[in-house]
């Protein structure tokens, strides 16, 4: 099959012209949620689980799940883009801001950047001031009930303004940096600011990923 014939059969929803200023360039619109990782899908009990804040802030922290959930909820919707080219709004989330989670630390002044590591030794980083967005956040549900195992439960990172790479699944680890350092996806090809609307997808050469990679993966 060539490639305008692959893209025709593609099943998926037009834009809506009133919408299509939200779907960046070069993406496709989807209704379905498709599952993509690297590796195992690790399996926690809650009692044991934690996360891990360390690096620039005055005092190491473990948070236990409870108090994960005893801090400010928020609910959110947003749209999330893959760099497999995928893209799905109005996804509606609920978790702790970053920012919220950051109010109960002392964070040194020389943090700039931070690495979110998430199971199975996947990490991804992104400037402090990224996210300190109102729209960034730890979510432990999606469309009103607890995360499914395959997209992240029980904690995983939303970040709605950059390729969804970044926004890591089974987080057990934030650590505060004074220099930035490149994540899982950042070293192996990919663009280390990842601006959907900028296509920020590489970092040098264009890396195939064949247009219709994404459909062949799991959904929901
Ligand atoms: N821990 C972990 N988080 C991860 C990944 C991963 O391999 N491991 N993949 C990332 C990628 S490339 C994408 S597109 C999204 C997919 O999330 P979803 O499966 O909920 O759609 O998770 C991100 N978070
Ligand atoms: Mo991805």
């Amino acid at each position: 099959m060539n490639k305008a014939e692959r893209i025709k059969r593609m099943k998926v929803p037009a834009v809506d012209p009133a919408l299509a200023h939200r779907l960046p360039p070069g993406q496709v619109l989807t209704e379905r949620f498709p599952i993509l990782h690297e590796g195992e899908e690790p399996v926690y009990d809650l009692n044991t689980w934690t996360l891990r804040v360390f690096g620039e802030v005055e005092e190491e922290k473990i948070f236990t799940y409870d108090q994960i959930m005893a801090l400010p909820q928020t609910k959110m919707v947003c749209d999330i883009h893959c760099v497999t080219r995928w893209s799905k709004f109005d996804t509606e989330w609920e978790g702790v801001r970053f920012a919220d989670l950051l109010h109960t630390l002392k964070v040194k002044p020389t943090a700039r950047y931070v690495m979110i590591y998430g199971d199975y030794d996947y990490e991804a980083n992104l400037p402090l001031a990224d996210l300190m967005r109102d729209d960034v956040m730890l979510a432990h549900a999606y469309a009103g009930k607890p995360l499914t195992e395959k997209h992240g439960w029980p904690l995983r990172l939303i970040v709605p303004h950059r390729y969804f790479w970044k926004s890591v699944k089974w987080v057990r680890g934030i650590q505060f940096m004074t220099e930035d350092r490149p994540g899982f996806w950042e070293r192996n090809g990919f663009h280390n600011e990842a601006d959907p609307f900028l296509e920020q997808r590489f970092s040098g050469e264009e890396l195939p990923i064949p247009e219709d990679e994404w459909m062949k993966k799991e959904f929901d």
